[in-house]
């Protein structure tokens, strides 16, 4: 046993994308150091994640978990830090984070449980939501064209870029694993149904394929990016869409000395 698994009560829906993505990360936390491991969520059902881990785990704001997994990274370089969030989290309340992290290329891997919807608040439609979804936000259907993170991803800096499925674990495991020991930002998006609001599994099943490029070059990358439009139109390609070595922040900024707020209050007075 690896006893990574903690006997909380789980409150997932029998059926939901994200025991999947625990049984993933499972498998890759127990394949690295664990006590250098950190797993940073947002709020949401997929932040329930680091209720369910026995492992180092900060629970962050709704938003707000890649600042905090880059800050981590930033104060302790030695720490593999992996960043559990949900779409609504990181496509809609915390988008400028995602870029700005893909831009410094922090050392960190962000896997996005991405189910098309903001499911712990009951249904409001999302970035990634088809147009037509109706939502309690949408009760007509929505209006509005969804985006394209992974585009977004490669056009904004992202030195590693995937998209996997959590009906095809083997691939989704190779993945996050070659994910988390990338060198620089591992951004990794996971089709994630959600059986209470918007069950995918079978327009996926029928839909994803695995791609048999390793990965591709950045504008080839962009175009098989822009294969699948989130609007179900058209195959789901799924694998290592891009992969490059660069410089991340961390080295270029170097070591972090942090500020001693004690010593500046005894001198203020
Ligand atoms: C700043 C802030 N805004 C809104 C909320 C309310 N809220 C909590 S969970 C949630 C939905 C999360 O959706 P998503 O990130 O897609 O995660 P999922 O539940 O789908 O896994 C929202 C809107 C909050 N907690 N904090
Ligand atoms: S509401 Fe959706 S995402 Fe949340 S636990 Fe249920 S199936 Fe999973
Ligand atoms: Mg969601």
């Amino acid at each position: 046993m690896d006893n990574l698994i903690l006997p909380t009560k789980n409150t997932w829906c029998p059926g939901c994308g994200n025991f999947g993505i625990q049984n993933v990360l499972r498998e890759v936390i127990s394949q690295n150091d664990r006590e250098k491991t950190v797993l940073v969520t947002g709020i949401g059902c997929h932040g329930k994640i680091a209720d369910y881990f026995n492992v180092n785990s900060f629970y962050s704001l709704h938003g707000r978990a890649i600042p905090s997994a880059v800050g981590i990274k930033m104060g302790n370089e030695e720490l593999q830090v992996i960043c559990s969030v949900g779409d609504g989290d990181a496509y809609n309340e915390g988008i400028a984070h995602l870029i700005h992290a893909a831009k410094r290329n922090s050392n960190i891997t962000v896997v996005v449980h991405n189910n098309r919807v903001f499911a712990l608040t009951v249904k409001q439609a999302t970035s990634t939501s088809p147009k037509e979804f109706v939502g309690s936000t949408t009760p007509k259907g929505g209006v509005e064209e969804p985006i394209n993170p992974m585009d977004v991803m490669l056009s904004t800096g992202a030195s590693f870029v995937a998209r996997g499925y959590v009906g095809k674990p083997e691939q989704l495991t190779r993945i996050i694993s070659e994910g988390v020991k990338h060198r620089g930002f591992s951004f990794i998006e996971v089709l994630q149904p959600c059986v209470a609001w918007l069950n995918t599994y079978e327009s996926y099943n029928e839909k994803t394929y695995e791609m048999e490029e390793e990965f591709l070059p950045l504008q080839e990358a962009r175009e098989k990016a822009r294969e699948w439009d989130y609007n179900n139109g058209g195959e789901i390609p799924l694998g290592v869409f891009y992969r490059e070595e660069k410089p991340t922040i961390e080295e270029q900024v170097g070591e972090v000395s942090f500020v001693d707020t004690k010593e500046i209050l005894e001198k203020s007075k």
